[in-house]
């Protein structure tokens, strides 16, 4: 089937579900909310929607544990919602793609009940069980990302089972031809359903190693390496062993197989590495013999706290170099999403410099590739501060206080900056919300930013819009400028165009000398000032 490749420029708009927009006043938000607020979207210039988990869950990990991979979570909606859902944002001309979790399941979910019965039933072998070391330990050192050992005792098979996340998200055994199958099978469910894609939750943790063999150490607690930190004991260990196994490559080509049987979609990959980059190109690659993977890889380099231009002119040199290297790679690039600190105070502190919220779209938004939003980084919001009392993460419940968990970026998005709630429960609910909304984002909320010509929401449509009748930041060839300790600075080329996008990241003013025999109006240098952003043409001298 045909494929346009609208997703290779695509702008996706990244909603939390739950903390979108609240329909029927229980303090959680659903489709039907999402669906009326579609409008903020497509007025903001988004290609697409992605949307958190909407499946059947017990919400341990609110919804990255599925249960019933073909249905809505009563708390959400219907497949009728979901359906009313799509058709709405394609009469908006949006996209939707939705959040494939296949990597694990619940443990609720009926494979896992009857998995855990005993060593002989027809699913025994559905996710990844093994004895016990003599001494009863688990059978080898992986680490859990959320924290702990991976392996879990059950007590009824007398075995452990896997788990790379949560203990109530045991990890499906791909080495297994029948769980692929399975997989696919939901996953053809929803393409015959009608969305337009998908990003794959933890795609590079599906296989692991089938001899169990433990992963060398990387570190602590031996002692051998004093920068990994004390206080994140999976960095005690390189994972080549748990998780990005070259098998997960013919699943992305079966996976890639059949969405190709339907126009125009495109699935994009979540790839948690160490190696970061050099996995996103590969998996976005075609193999050896031309077997295509997929579409494109999300890149987590923009999700650091760093933000420097030395920095940031690294990761895209080596995103050019790896993906050049793998003969096609393609990136997603995005600033922050439903698991990290918020942009505005990641990049800003406690006082985020206006300029620099500006900088950061348009920088953003110049990069080779596609772009994600999460919610309410076109509001400039700030993390929120969350109690303990408050907090809803499990994550963030173990690892507290040292790490606070993902709560402080999924609070109720502020819509209306009158009403209690700032809007998410409109009709106004008389149910908190699941967690609270934050008075920090109350004057920032849509209906204020609408009202004020100069606010950040209208420089992130300006922005969008403008980007669409730029074929050189498109389509573009991109050439960085030599490093400098304050400005990033390339060049995207398309035909005879060359358009030079700067970005100045400091405090500080700068200059920018330009490459010999170039210049902008008749300049061979540029001046900035903190935080000063240029797109220019480029001539000859
Ligand atoms: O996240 C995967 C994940 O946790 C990675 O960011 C991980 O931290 C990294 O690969 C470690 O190097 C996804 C979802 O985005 C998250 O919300 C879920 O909790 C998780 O999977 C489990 O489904
Ligand atoms: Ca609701």
């Amino acid at each position: 089937a045909p494929n346009n490749g609208w997703w290779r420029s695509a702008v996706i708009y990244q909603i939390y579900p739950r903390s979108y927009q609240d329909s029927n006043g229980d303090g959680i938000g659903d489709l039907a909310g999402i669906t009326r607020r579609l409008d903020h979207i497509a007025r903001l210039g988004a290609d697409a929607v992605w949307l958190s988990p909407i499946f059947t869950s017990p919400m341990k990990d609110f919804g990255y544990d599925v249960s019933d991979y073909n249905d809505i979570d009563p708390m959400f909606g219907t497949l009728a919602d979901f359906r009313a859902l799509v058709d709405r944002a394609h009469a908006l001309g949006l996209k939707v793609i939705i959040d494939q979790v296949l990597s694990h399941s619940s443990d609720q979910h009926p494979w896992f009940k009857e998995s855990r019965q005993s060593r002989d039933n027809p699913k025994a072998d559905w996710y990844v069980w093994a004895d016990a070391k003599d001494d009863g330990n688990p059978p080898n050192n992986w680490l859990s990302v959320f924290g702990g050992s991976s392996w879990q005792w059950d007590t009824r098979r007398r075995q452990y089972y896997l788990h790379n996340f949560l203990t109530s998200q045991p990890d499906l055994n791909f080495h297994n031809p029948a769980v692929q199958d399975a997989l696919l099978a939901s996953v053809q469910f929803w393409l015959d359903f009608g969305v337009d894609g998908y990003r794959l939750d933890a795609i590079n943790f599906c296989f692991h190693d089938a001899e169990l063999r433990s992963n060398p150490g990387a570190g602590m607690p031996d002692g051998s390496n004093p920068t990994v930190a004390a206080s994140n004991p999976y960095a005690w260990q390189h994972h080549v062993y748990d998780r990005s196994r070259p098998d997960a490559l013919g699943f992305l080509e079966r996976l890639r197989a059949l969405t190709d049987q339907y126009p125009d979609t495109m699935m994009v990959g979540e790839i948690g590495d160490e190696s970061g980059m050099a996995m996103v190109a590969q998996y976005s690659s075609p193999s050896a013999e031309g077997a295509e993977r997929l579409h494109m890889g999300y890149c987590f380099d923009l999700l650091a706290d760093r933000h420097d231009a030395p920095y940031l002119h690294g990761v895209i040199a080596k995103f050019e170099r790896v993906a050049a290297e793998a003969g096609g790679g393609w990136a997603c690039w995005a600033l922050s999403n439903h698991d990290c600190k918020r942009l505005a105070t990641r990049w800003g502190g406690d006082h985020p410099d206006p300029a620099l919220l500006r900088l950061a779209p348009a920088l953003q938004l110049s990069l080779r590739g596609a772009v994600c939003l999460y919610q309410g980084e076109e509001l400039g919001l700030p993390e929120a501060d969350i109690a303990f009392e408050d907090l809803q993460d499990p994550y963030g419940i173990t690892m507290w206080p040292e790490f606070k968990g993902r709560d402080g970026c999924r609070t109720p998005f502020p819509w209306d900056s009158a009403a209690p709630d700032l809007g998410f429960g409109a009709p106004a609910s008389t149910t908190k919300p699941w967690l609270p909304v934050a008075e920090s984002h109350r004057a920032l909320a849509v209906d204020a930013q609408e009202a004020d010509p100069g606010a950040l929401l209208h420089h992130y449509r300006h922005l969008l819009q403008w980007r669409r009748t730029q074929p050189a930041l498109v389509d573009g060839d991109l050439t960085l400028l030599p490093v400098d300790a304050q400005v990033l600075a390339f060049v995207r080329t398309h035909g005879d165009e060359r358009l030079l996008c700067a970005f100045n990241l400091s405090t500080e003013p700068a200059t920018l000398a330009l490459p010999a025999g170039d210049q902008v109006d008749a300049q061979s240098t540029l001046s900035f000032d903190p935080y000063g952003v240029r797109f220019a043409r480029l001539t000859r001298v």
